[in-house]
């Protein structure tokens, strides 16, 4: 039985990835950061807590990430433990880059201290792209990145080509473009729409908070995405792939989207910080613009050209913007008031 060790395993990619890999047959590790809070709500919901081998470690830390990998010896393994807000990173720098970049690092050594001959998926990010160049975003378009998790995503990228050719690891870089599910932390600005709106709808909030609004970005599901990174670790390519839908949405249009399937006539007015959104059948604001959840830099724009994983690997995207739409909308409506938090 193929051992697969899964860091960040309590995450969104994490438990979808998790489930996929048990109902295959394989014998699934996922790390635990020692010390840590256990974030169990996404595995537990699919129903594989118990299935899933749980064990402490610390990416962060050399000589527990070194005995950790020389005790279960996987045979693949998927690195998506990481400091994934961005907002957060301008905040917290040190930890972000701490923990994306030397926890990166950290791995690949042991793997070449230990001589494990194991395939490696690393979660690379659109983010590295950051104030676009290209029109659309490809493996070769440049990278320019606008925060510090930009940054240390980037260095990561960049160790596993460099480790790639120099040592032979056979590590794979999947390029994610924003995806998004039932399952995403409501800190994201997609989940606390779909999440917000039904409280508003509930009368249990007057409205949503955001910050800006023009914001464009190339949202596919997570599940798809899923499917993607898997079939970059179980195949022979060692290689950086970019996973997106190439279509791209406002944050605006997500929010006016997701309120239409609730039931409300949402009508913008207002610019800037002062922009509103009213509900025209009862005229009441449910959006207001918070200048505090305006980013210090901004990435306005990403739209990504999923061209080579298709024509290499056979990936294409398989649910839309608006089915993904449609499943967060359902899945907050049946769970208002039922206390299910993915953090
Ligand atoms: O949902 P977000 O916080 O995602 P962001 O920053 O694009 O990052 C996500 O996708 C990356 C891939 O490109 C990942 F690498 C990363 O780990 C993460 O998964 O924000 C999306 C956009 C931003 O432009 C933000 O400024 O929405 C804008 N936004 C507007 N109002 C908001 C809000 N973002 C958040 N989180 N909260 C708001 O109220």
């Amino acid at each position: 039985m193929k051992k697969v060790l899964i860091t960040g395993i309590f995450g969104q990619d994490g438990a979808f990835l998790a489930k996929r890999l048990l109902s295959q047959g394989f014998r699934v590790f996922g790390l635990a950061r020692r010390g840590g809070s256990i974030k169990s709500d996404r595995l537990r919901y699919f129903g594989i807590l118990d299935d899933v081998e749980i064990k402490n470690s610390e990416i962060i830390d050399f000589s527990s990430i070194l005995k950790l990998l020389e005790e279960i010896k996987p045979d693949v393994i998927f690195n998506l433990a990481a400091q994934s807000f961005v907002q957060d990173s301008f905040i917290n720098p040190w930890m972000t880059s701490n923990i994306n970049y030397f926890g990166v690092l950290n791995l690949y050594e042991a793997i070449r201290f230990l001589k494990l001959d194991c395939k490696v998926y690393q979660a690379s990010t659109s983010e590295m792209y950051g104030k676009t160049i290209d029109d659309v975003q490809t493996e070769k378009s440049p990278f320019n990145p606008q925060s510090p998790y930009g940054i240390s995503k980037l260095a990561a990228h960049h160790l596993g080509v460099i480790y790639r050719e120099t040592y032979k690891l056979k590590i794979s870089n999947g390029i994610l473009f924003n995806h998004e599910s039932e399952l995403r932390g409501r800190e994201f600005v997609t989940r606390k729409i779909t999440s917000q709106l039904v409280e508003v709808k509930n009368e249990s909030r007057d409205f949503v908070l955001l910050g800006n609004l023009n914001a464009v970005r190339d949202w596919g599901y997570a599940a798809d995405y899923v499917k993607a990174i898997e079939m970059m670790n179980f195949s022979e390519v060692n290689d950086d792939f970019v996973v997106a839908t190439n279509n791209i949405t406002s944050v605006r249009e997500f929010f006016k989207k997701s309120a239409e399937l609730l039931d409300f006539k949402p009508i913008f007015s207002g610019n800037n910080a002062e922009e509103i959104c009213t509900d025209k059948k009862t005229n009441k604001v449910i959006m207001k613009i918070d200048k505090n959840y305006y980013r210090p830099l901004e990435v306005d724009y990403l739209r990504g050209d999923y061209s080579k994983i298709n024509s290499t690997l056979g990936w294409k995207p398989e649910t839309s913007v608006d089915e993904m739409i449609e499943k967060m909308v359902s899945f907050d409506l049946e769970n208002y008031n039922k206390n299910i938090y993915f953090i």
